[in-house]
């Protein structure tokens, strides 16, 4: 519970056996934590067996992709801050508590990997990755300038909190299938004149399993490239 609000944290899962019982387990033990929801999204391995051990509830999506397994964990939470996180330990749950206290003053708080001090060593967050990260964000705040002038660093975080109430607003507006739904909850939040808050989040290295968003330069510019394609899609298309 964070100030009388129900916490879920929600985990997309692609063949994560190697961490995700870890994972799991960092956020459960965190006390503001009520549940955690882990999203099997056809896991071949033992994902799924190995959260639900550790504690989680696990829900199955069939449609295979980070956009749908989100979205089906974000369905399947109970809570009224629904914070995101991923199944590879790059994330922490020491970081949650920043999150959730910038939930007073936002509807949605987004981590950024982009500050260089907070980024381990060996992690996913090299110059290419950083400074496209923080070239499309540089976009969605002048794309968005009216109402609230945004700031914003990263357009690919996962670790995020969003209030439930929020969640339902942009709900209707949320689509993408991969990864381009990372910059389409943002866009919609703007879309709904809703206030985005963003704040430096530690990255770790994953842990095991594989990157399949980011493994490589081809991976990285076809990630980039639905990212731009939904950012610009939003914009033009009428307001709710
Ligand atoms: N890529 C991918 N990830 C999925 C899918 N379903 C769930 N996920 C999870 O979504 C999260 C993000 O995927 P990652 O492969 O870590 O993408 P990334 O964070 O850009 O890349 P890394 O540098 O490897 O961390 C992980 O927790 C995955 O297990 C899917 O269909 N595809
Ligand atoms: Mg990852």
């Amino acid at each position: 519970m964070y100030r009388g609000l129900k916490v879920s944290i929600i985990v997309p899962a692609y063949n994560e056996e190697e961490t995700i019982a870890e994972v799991v387990r960092d956020f459960i033990t965190e006390p503001r934590v009520d549940e955690v929801v882990v999203v099997d999204n056809n896991c071949r391995d033992r994902t799924a067996e190995l959260a639900a051990a550790a504690g989680a509830r696990v829900v199955t999506e069939s449609e295979a992709g980070y956009g749908f397994a989100l979205r089906a964990g974000l369905a399947a939470a109970d809570g009224d801050l629904l914070v995101l996180t991923e199944a590879d330990g790059s994330f922490r749950a020491h970081d949650l508590e920043k999150l959730l206290v910038y939930t007073d003053a936002a509807a949605m708080v987004l981590g950024t990997r982009t500050t260089r001090q907070m980024v381990e060593q060996g992690a996913n967050m090299g110059f290419i990755l950083r400074w496209g990260n923080v070239t499309a964000a540089k976009i969605l705040e002048l794309l968005w300038y009216v109402p609230h002038e945004p700031r914003l660093t990263d357009v690919g975080c996962t670790f995020r909190a969003i209030h439930r109430e929020a969640y339902e607003r942009i709900r209707p507006g949320l689509s993408e299938r991969g990864p381009g739904f990372s910059p389409e909850m943002i866009c919609e939040a703007f879309r709904h004149g809703l206030r985005v808050i963003e704040v430096p989040v530690s990255y770790h290295a994953r842990r095991g399993g594989r990157s399949s968003h980011s493994a490589g330069i081809r991976a990285v510019g076809r990630t980039a490239l639905k990212m731009f394609a939904c950012i610009f899609r939003k914009r033009l298309s009428p307001r709710p």
